[in-house]
């Protein structure tokens, strides 16, 4: 009976509410803000948000909002990291429509919670295709991994587990790097600090200030690597390079931590693009792996990815699961189900696996094709300036090198949507696609804006 005197009495409150609105209108209007528009009052008709300015669009998830406004037949957005077919369509993998086949077919399944781990079989399953295998972590049975939002959420999961339970608070970020990460990091709890990575001049890695900024790091620091296809920059160390980042980190006792995002997605193989995570795990070192399955298996919006924390030993990765499970429980209770599923289903099925792995290739080699596509048309227009590194730098992404002025006239002028630091996605490219945007680049640069 509570509960209806309670809704009798709000509903009353709203009809006074009404009136008192009704009756004050045209009235002395001093009077009716110093009711209306306090942010403690709240009992009538003025917000207490009134005091809300309006925050600005994400700098990456803005681009589609601005791109869906524009009615421009030729538009292109080449902002968000999202893979489009050759005819510009979003698309679904078909191993993961016979996957979700599969769960649909089976009449068993249910729709229960998940445990706040998240679906056991898809922790092991991808463990085992970040780490290989044959991994002595997994072998001695020292990593625990737990299903995530996706790589976001896995960042974060991770991002707050340290900063609750690790010695070192600070986390060295590459300079630049994802757009959300320091975000992620610093709600997280943990101070968030730069090294540096990208040469503008060379537009490649600038490994003497890695190794000196690492080497300068506070013992013990957090680092945060991306394990392959550098976001925004599409320069990646050589094994060799990542060989001297291992060593000298492992010597200062830094914390490593891989951002997973696009296992695959680089060379196109799976194993390749894991093997940095796998020398540092090799080591027998302790460290941490955020991985997305939302551009490898096109998943974006199924949200599903894993944490998973490598261990000196299987007593100590016991607690520090019992510890995560601490952090996911306030947050979101445990992970969704359905994304889980597919990818259990794929990782599991041999015939469904090699499948996927074909599809996943076929997706690297269309983004890489793309590369030399508009390499090729700056070369024939003629465009001024070396564009060579479009072709050498790998991944989803091309760090062009415009300035955010040509970047604005480039979505005034063409309707080509980019983030304002001249990152453009490969993957939303097409053949028919390139030679417009080849137009643009061509047209900036000449008339020098
Ligand atoms: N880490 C890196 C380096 C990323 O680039 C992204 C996504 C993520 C993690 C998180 O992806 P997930 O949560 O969807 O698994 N970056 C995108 C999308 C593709 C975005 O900004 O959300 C990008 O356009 O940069």
């Amino acid at each position: 009976m509570k509960t209806t005197q309670f809704s009798s009495s709000s509903s009353s409150d709203r009809r006074i509410g009404a009136l008192l609105r009704h009756l004050t209108a045209g009235s002395d209007s001093d009077h009716l803000s110093s009711v209306y528009a306090s942010p403690t009052s709240g009992v009538t008709g003025g917000s207490v948000f009134a005091h809300l300015v309006q925050a600005p669009e994400d700098p990456i998830l803005g681009v589609t909002v601005a791109y869906n406004k524009d009615p421009s037949p030729v538009k292109l957005n080449l902002g968000v990291g999202a893979y489009r077919t050759e005819e510009g369509k979003p698309l679904v993998l078909n191993v993961v429509r016979k996957a979700e086949q599969q769960l649909i077919n089976d009449r068993t399944r249910i729709k229960e919670y998940l445990p706040i781990v998240g679906l056991v079989e898809f922790n092991k399953l991808s463990a085992k295709l970040i780490l290989g295998a044959d991994s002595p972590a997994i072998r001695e049975n020292r990593i625990t991994t737990v299903e995530c939002l996706s790589g976001t959420g896995s960042l974060r999961v991770g991002g707050e587990f340290l900063a609750k339970h690790y010695h070192q608070k600070t986390i060295y970020i590459t300079q630049p790097t994802w757009g959300n990460h320091p975000k992620i990091f610093t709600l997280a709890g943990l101070t968030v600090k730069t090294y540096r990575y990208y040469d503008p001049a060379t537009r490649g890695l600038n490994f003497k200030g890695l190794l000196e900024d690492l080497g300068a790091a506070p013992a013990g620091s957090i680092v945060l690597l991306h394990a392959c296809a550098h976001n925004p920059t599409g320069v990646d160390p050589t094994i060799q390079q990542w060989e001297q980042i291992r060593q000298l980190m492992r010597s200062k006792g830094l914390m490593p931590f891989f951002d997973s995002a696009y296992q695959g997605f680089a060379s196109g193989s799976l194993d390749t693009d894991a093997k940095p995570i796998r020398m540092f795990v090799a080591d027998g070192g302790e460290c941490l792996v955020a991985q997305s399955y939302a551009k490898n298996m096109g998943l974006y919006g199924e949200r599903v990815g894993a944490l998973s924390i490598v261990c000196k030993s299987a007593d100590v990765a016991g607690r520090v699961e019992s510890q995560l499970k601490l952090v996911i429980r306030p947050m979101y209770s445990s992970p969704p189900i359905h994304g889980a599923s597919i990818v259990a289903v794929i990782l599991r099925d041999k015939n469904l696996f090699n499948e996927w792995t074909l599809e996943l290739k076929a997706m690297a080699d269309r983004i890489i094709s793309m590369r030399k596509q508009l390499f090729e048309a700056l070369r024939t227009r003629g465009t001024p300036g070396d564009w060579s590194h479009i072709i050498k730098q790998i991944g989803m992404f091309t760090f062009t090198g415009l300035n955010p002025a040509q970047v604005s006239f480039m979505t005034k002028e063409y309707h080509i949507y980019m983030t304002s630091d001249g990152r453009i996605s490969m993957a939303g490219l097409s053949s028919k696609t390139v030679p417009h945007l080849a137009d643009a680049i061509h047209a900036v640069v000449t008339k020098a804006v």
